[in-house]
C-alpha cells in the first residue's frame, strides 16, 4: 500500500496498472481507512476530482507523468478532453470515457465511520455527497438502457470482470478491431495465459472506439430500443453495488441532516427490480441480461452471487444464494470462491475472470454472508482469504483450488481488503438493517443483532 501510493491516490499495481482506477480506489479506500483515514479520504476525493459534467466517474484517471506506452489504451486513445467535451469531461485531467462499478458511496460511508471527527472537521461527506449523488443520477437515468430502472454497462471493462464468460455471447456480435491497429502493454507484465486473448482485446478496442467516436453519448431507453452501441448488459454485481451504495448515500444524507428516506425506499425498490429482471429461482442465482441479444445469459459468473450483499433481499433468495455459493458450481473443493462456474465449459483456473478467485468479490461475499447471519461460513471465507493473500504475496488473483498466485504481485485491493478483514468488522454500517419498515429477513435481523459488538457504529 505504501509502495503503490502516489501522493494523491494509489495505483492498483506499479507495472501492470500505473494509473488510478475507479473501483480499485473505492476498495483501496476501504482498507486505507485503517491505516490513514486522511489518505482514504484523499483517495476518493482525487477520483471524484476527475468526474465528468454528466456525472460519470471515469474508470481510469491518467497520471500525466507516466509514459503513454506504459498502459494501453492510453490517454491519446480515449481523447477525453476533446471527444468527451459534450459530456462534460474535465479539461485539465485525462481519463477514460467508460465507468466501473459504483462502490464509491459505500466506500465514502465506511471511510467516514473510521474517523468521524476528522471527516467532519474536513467536511469530507459534505464535499463528496453532491458528486456521489450526480454519479448515481447518471447511472440511474443515462444508463437505464433497458427502461426497467437498472443500470447497464456498455463495455466489459465497465463491469470490471473483463473477460468473464458471461460476455462471450454479447461480445460475439462485435467485429474485432484489427490486431495491427493497437499494441497491448499488459503482455509486457502478465503471462499471456493468465490474461484476455487478442481476440477479446480486438473487441474491447472496437467497442471503446465506437463509444469515443459517438462523443461518449449514451443511447438511453427513451431514445428508442437499440439506441447506443452494440453491447448493453444489465449485470447483477454492478447493480447490487449501486443499490448498496444507495443505502450508503441514505446514511450519508442522514449524517448531513437530511432524512435519506427517498433513497432508502429507492434502494429497496431497486432490489425488487433486480430480482424481477435477473433472478433465476431454478438455478438459485442471478444472471446477466443481454439487452441486445435476448434475455438472460446462461453462464454462471460470481457476479450473480454478489447481490447477497443486499440487506433487504428476501430470505428465500438469500438462502438460495448461500446454497449456490457452497454447492458444486462455486464451492466444490475450492479454497476461495471462483470468478466463474467450476463446471462451466469455459472454466480456466488461471485465466483472469474465467475461473480464478479474486479478493474483491471474496470480500463482498464475506460481507454478504454476515449480512444474512451466516457467521460461520463468513468466518471460514475470511480465514481462507487472509491465508491466501499472505501466501500469494497479495496477488491480483489466484487459482481457486490451490491458491497459486496469478497476475500482478503486490496488488493494492488485495492488500487493502486484507487490512479491512483484519481490522474492520462493521458489516452493518450501510444502515439498511435499521431502517423503519424494512422487509429484511429474520435471518438478517439476527445477523444485525449478532454483529452488534463487532463494529459498534450502527448508530
Ligand atoms: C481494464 C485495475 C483493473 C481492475 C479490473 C481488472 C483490470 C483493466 C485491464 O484491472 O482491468 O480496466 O487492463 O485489464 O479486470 O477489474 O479494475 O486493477
Amino acid at each position: 500500500m505504501e509502495d503503490n501510493w502516489t501522493g494523491t491516490s494509489t495505483v492498483p499495481s506499479r507495472g501492470l496498472y500505473p494509473h488510478q482506477w475507479s473501483w480499485d480506489s473505492a476498495f483501496i479506500a476501504i482498507g486505507l481507512r485503517h491505516l490513514s483515514p486522511l489518505r482514504a479520504q484523499t483517495e476518493l476525493e482525487t477520483l471524484l476530482g476527475a468526474q465528468w459534467g454528466d456525472g460519470r466517474i471515469p474508470h481510469i484517471v491518467f497520471n500525466p507523468s507516466v509514459p503513454l506506452d506504459a498502459y494501453f489504451p492510453s490517454p491519446d486513445f480515449w481523447r477525453s478532453s476533446t471527444a468527451g467535451r459534450a459530456a462534460g469531461a474535465p479539461r485539465t485531467v485525462q481519463t477514460s470515457g467508460t465507468v466501473q462499478p459504483p462502490v464509491h458511496a459505500l466506500a465514502a460511508w465506511l471511510v467516514h465511520r473510521a474517523d468521524p471527527g476528522l471527516s467532519r472537521a474536513r467536511g469530507f461527506l459534505a464535499g463528496v455527497y453532491p458528486r456521489l449523488a450526480a454519479w448515481h443520477r447518471y447511472l440511474l437515468h443515462r444508463r437505464d438502457l433497458g427502461g426497467a430502472g437498472l443500470a447497464s454497462v456498455v463495455h466489459p471493462w465497465e463491469q470490471g470482470m473483463d473477460n468473464s464468460p458471461c460476455w462471450d455471447a454479447p461480445l460475439a456480435r462485435v467485429a474485432p478491431a484489427p490486431a495491427r491497429s493497437f499494441r497491448r502493454a499488459d503482455l509486457d507484465h502478465g503471462a499471456p495465459e493468465d490474461r484476455p486473448t487478442d481476440l477479446d482485446y480486438g473487441r474491447y478496442v472496437r467497442l471503446a472506439t465506437d463509444y469515443r467516436d459517438g462523443g461518449y453519448r449514451d443511447g438511453g431507453y427513451r431514445d428508442g430500443p437499440g439506441a447506443g452501441g452494440a453491447f448493453a448488459v444489465e449485470d447483477p454485481a454492478f447493480n447490487a453495488l449501486l443499490i448498496a451504495s444507495e443505502h450508503a448515500l441514505a446514511d450519508i444524507a442522514g449524517e448531513l441532516g437530511a432524512t435519506g428516506t427517498a433513497r432508502r425506499a429507492r434502494a429497496e425498490r431497486l432490489t425488487g427490480v433486480l430480482i424481477e429482471r435477473l433472478w433465476d429461482p431454478a438455478r438459485g442465482m442471478f444472471f446477466c441480461r443481454d439487452l441486445r441479444g435476448g434475455g438472460l445469459v446462461p453462464e454462471r459468473g460470481v457476479s450473480g452471487l454478489v447481490p447477497l450483499l443486499l440487506p433487504t433481499l428476501p430470505g428465500e433468495v438469500a438462502g438460495a444464494l448461500v446454497r449456490t455459493l457452497s454447492g458444486p458450481h462455486f464451492g466444490d473443493g475450492t479454497r476461495l470462491v471462483p470468478s466463474y462456474d467450476l463446471r462451466g465449459e469455459a472454466f480456466d483456473p488461471h485465466r483472469y475472470w474465467r475461473g480464478p478467485a479474486w479478493f474483491n468479490t471474496g470480500w463482498l461475499l464475506e460481507r454478504g454472508l454476515r449480512v444474512h447471519g451466516e457467521r460461520e461460513r463468513a468466518g471460514a471465507l475470511r480465514e481462507a482469504m487472509l491465508d491466501t493473500a499472505d501466501a500469494s504475496g497479495f496477488a491480483e488473483y489466484v487459482d481457486p483450488y490451490t491458491g497459486e498466485a496469478c497476475g500482478a504481485a503486490g496488488f493494492s485491493w488485495t492488500a487493502a481488503l486484507t487490512l479491512d478483514l483484519l481490522e474492520g468488522r462493521d458489516s452493518h454500517d450501510t444502515g439498511a438493517d435499521r431502517s423503519a419498515g424494512s422487509n429484511r429477513s429474520a435471518r438478517s435481523a439476527e445477523a444485525a443483532g449478532a454483529d452488534g459488538a463487532e463494529g459498534g457504529d450502527r448508530g
